[in-house]
């Protein structure tokens, strides 16, 4: 595949209810959404084909260190640069991009939107579905939904509820010190034995075990990040002193930390997200390494569009998530998406056969909602 232009879209998308977790509050989401136009070779044929990636980087480096405007900067400074670069000497594969953009430390959510990207021309080129490229036969995927911190715990309740009401399998709480024990208690008391988990990125320290060791009574099904992303270690004392079981979200940023968290006991569970670990493929070793591991895995989520909620939907399809994901529709942040909305019908979301990662976003809805557009040619 040779790699002809680039253009980055930047878009901001109205929420359909604000998003609250431990480190803020979003009302819209700033997407960057790469359009990679390409020329591929199928049987000797040369054809123009666009492919999709949606860049995961949220508008303020506080759930990890990338941004969206810092997102863009390293696309457009140093990793097509190197893409370019690189197919002057050989041919250009979403497989081999990852080794290509090795050199530049960092920015897993940058590489990730572009792998996906080409990997998405790739796979329409050739008329494959990205759930058939991964080998998923299952045709559906349960869905979970990720509800962020109320203001009180009345409307926690009524919100959980419609939720609840509308088929989702799985309630995981955001959590975050003052807003805990009590409305995961009112939750747990309230809806009885429904599938129940947190969420706290990252906003306790080990000094907190006391608090977090309260939430035991609950049966959760895990306690996601409960401390800062570098803190491994800690997570595996604080496991120690828990029977929730312990899963890691920040913290695993490629094969080789989940790996580690798996070694030293700092979780159980690991919370996949393909923009977090540099892509989709890094996503599936992480996935295999955890199944050869016996460790549980799930799919999270990011607030994407329905371009990377179908691509997530695929993902989860793999044996080794055994565990609901954040796999909520997409129109559960969006009334009006950049393509037709991923859906929650029954509890679950249909995994895509259509070629490629997901549908692409329609013109007129970027034009609606764009912010920003910046081509950058080979
Ligand atoms: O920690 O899982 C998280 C959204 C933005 C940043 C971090 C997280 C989340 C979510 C949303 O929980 C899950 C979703 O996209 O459905
Ligand atoms: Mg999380």
């Amino acid at each position: 595949l040779t790699l002809d232009a680039v253009v980055l879209h930047q878009v901001r998308l109205p929420l359909v209810s604000p998003f609250t977790t431990s480190f803020g509050t979003e009302t819209e989401r700033l997407a960057l959404m790469l359009e990679a136009r390409t020329t591929v070779s199928v049987g000797g044929v040369s054809r123009e084909v666009t492919g999709w990636g949606e860049c995961v980087a949220q508008e303020e480096p506080t759930y990890s260190s990338e941004y969206v405007a810092g997102a863009q900067a390293v696309l457009v400074d140093h990793l097509l640069p190197r893409l370019f670069a690189a197919q002057r000497e050989r041919p250009l594969s979403a497989e081999t991009v990852g080794e290509v953009l090795a050199p530049v430390v960092g920015h897993p959510m940058a590489k990730a939107a572009l792998e996906m990207a080409l990997l998405d021309a790739q796979l329409c080129a050739a008329g494959t579905s990205f759930a058939d490229y991964l080998g998923v036969t299952v045709d559906r995927v349960p869905s979970g939904v990720s509800v962020g911190i109320q203001d009180d715990v009345p409307t926690l309740l009524g919100v959980v509820q419609d939720y609840l009401d509308q088929g989702y399998r799985r309630i995981k709480l955001k959590i975050k010190p003052g807003r805990d024990v009590e409305p995961t208690r009112a939750v747990r008391e309230r809806f009885g034995d429904v599938p129940l988990q947190v969420d706290a990125n990252a906003a306790y320290t080990l000094a907190d075990a006391g608090v977090l060791r309260r939430l035991d009574a609950f049966d959760l099904l895990l306690i996601e990040q409960p401390l800062a992303e570098d803190d491994l270690r800690q997570h595996a004392l604080l496991a120690a002193q828990l029977q929730t079981p312990v899963c890691l979200d920040e913290s695993v940023v490629s094969v080789a930390r989940a790996a580690d968290a798996l070694a030293l006991g700092a979780a159980s569970i690991i919370n996949i997200k393909p923009g977090r670990v540099g892509g989709y493929l890094e996503a599936r070793r992480i996935h295999d390494l955890c199944r050869a591991s016996g460790a549980a895995v799930w799919c999270g989520g990011m607030l994407e569009t329905g371009l990377g909620r179908a691509a997530n939907a695929a993902l989860a399809g793999l044996p080794g998530f055994t565990l609901t994901g954040d796999i909520s529709g997409s129109d559960r942040f969006y009334a009006v998406d950049l393509t037709p909305p991923v859906v929650m019908e029954d509890g679950c979301v249909a995994v895509r056969r259509e070629p490629g990662l997901g549908d692409h976003p329609e013109p007129a809805r970027l034009e609606e909602f764009g912010v920003g557009r910046l081509v950058v040619e080979a």
